[in-house]
């Protein structure tokens, strides 16, 4: 990697640390990703990424700053991206999937927390991540209570905008959302100088329908058996979707989709015809956050789709593309970011709906139900998911973990159980 010193010493990032972690992240690449058999050629992009992680897109964002340009950090797929670019600005996911900091977190957060909030917060705290030191605003939403509370904290180190997400899909909760939608407009108007205008909506949207699109395609693939690419390095694009520069990320994809198609053609596979094939099911897998995965894939099975955020549900929905005004593209927005389905919603059976159909669509033996710790929405909604696929007869393991390694072995031990018995 080129030497991004002056660039991090410039956003304030504690530097030996920050150089620690580095160091300890590309082993663990080498360990989960690298080792992987027959991976497609196309997959040499993402495995760029990841080794520029800290530096290339970070330069580029801050060159953007540089010309004037703002940054939006978010962290839910609720939060619409295409309001970000239609007002010039460029967004990036900040949910966070390895323990960093903690010290400096818990000293301002309980100990017994989502790992995923206190990942997030130990970054800010900490000064690690260069993607939140590049951020002009962070924009948080009242999903679940430890967000919603943490970002009242965060608001003590940088500037938050809180969007209220309903919590129920009813006529009075659309109208509280199109509300919100607005008011973020408005906010990030302020912020870049810049009219969201019908032209600079109705582009955004294209731009990122194009993108959900290239991910639909690669998600698809993957119904083929042998499906034609591992689960783990579809995790790795799909969060890799949160933060890299949208028009090449989406070549990139749809590059590699026509050499998985040409795959399929072959018979070429990632694993023998016949390996049982599994659903994720729960909270999302933030970078780089591949413990489950690598465990499953390493226990004889192959993951064929996700029911998770970093996954089916943040490219499941188009946005409407037609819309005679700016206000009935804001609609159209609005109604596509109120569409997925969080166990933060109630009542939430939309969830078990889209669970049945990639069931059916990706020909899935079994299912994992992976919570990470003190996540209350998923652990309890746990229980809607286990009843309704028990009385479906689909066969189903409960996952609830945390970022540390300590349960690695027993995880993968009761893994290796479920895959035998499928
Ligand atoms: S739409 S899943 S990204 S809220 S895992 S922080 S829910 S305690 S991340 Fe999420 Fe939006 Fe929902 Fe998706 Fe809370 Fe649970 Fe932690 Fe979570």
């Amino acid at each position: 990697m080129p030497d991004y010193e002056s660039l991090w010493s410039g956003l304030g990032i504690d530097l030996k640390p920050h150089t620690e972690l580095l160091e300890a992240l590309l082993p663990l690449y080498q360990e989960v990703y690298l080792s992987q058999k027959n991976r497609p050629r196309g997959m040499e992009y993402f495995d760029f990424v990841v080794g520029e992680i800290h530096g290339l897109r970070v330069q580029e964002l801050n060159d953007f700053r540089r010309q004037g340009g703002k940054v939006v950090g978010t962290f839910c797929i609720y939060v619409p991206e295409e309001l970000v670019l239609a007002a010039g600005g460029v967004y990036v996911g900040l949910c966070a999937g390895v323990e960093v900091g903690t010290a400096q977190v818990e000293a301002v957060l309980p100990r017994n927390i989502c790992p995923l909030i206190k990942s997030f917060m130990g970054f800010k705290l900490a000064r690690l991540c260069p993607y939140f030191e590049s951020c002009d605003l962070l924009v948080g939403e009242t999903t679940c209570d430890g967000k919603k509370k943490t970002f009242e904290i965060l608001a003590d180190y940088a500037p938050v905008h809180v969007m209220e997400v309903p919590q129920k899909k009813e006529a009075p909760d659309q109208e509280l959302w199109l509300a919100e939608i607005k008011k973020l407009v408005a906010r990030l108007e302020e912020l870049t100088g810049k009219k969201v205008t019908y032209e600079s909506l109705r582009k955004a949207i294209w731009q990122l329908n194009a993108k959900r699109r290239a991910l639909r395609r690669l998600a698809e693939l993957r119904r083929a058996d042998p499906p034609p690419i591992s689960g783990l390095d579809a995790l790795l694009i799909f969060q890799i979707a949160f933060y890299d520069d949208v028009e090449r990320f989406t070549e990139k994809v749809n590059a590699l989709c026509d050499e998985l198609e040409e795959r399929i053609h072959q018979g070429v596979g990632v694993v023998p015809p016949g390996t049982p094939r599994l659903l994720v099911t729960g909270t999302p897998m933030a970078i780089p956050n591949w413990k489950l995965p690598h465990l499953a894939e390493t226990s004889g099975a192959v993951i064929v789709a996700e029911e998770l955020c970093t996954g089916y549900r943040y490219f499941q929905n188009l946005t409407e593309e037609e819309g005679g005004s700016l206000e009935e593209l804001l609609v159209n927005v609005a109604r596509r970011h109120l569409a997925p389905h969080c166990a933060c919603f109630t009542p939430n059976g939309g969830r078990l709906e889209d669970i049945e159909r990639l069931i059916q669509e990706y020909r899935v033996d079994g299912v994992i139900s992976y919570i990470l710790s003190f996540c209350d929405p998923y652990a309890v909604e746990h229980y809607q998911v286990e009843k309704f696929l028990k009385a479906q007869g689909v066969p189903v393991l409960k996952a609830e973990t945390d970022y540390s390694m300590q349960d690695a072995g027993q995880l993968k031990t009761r893994i290796e159980a479920f895959v035998e018995m499928l």
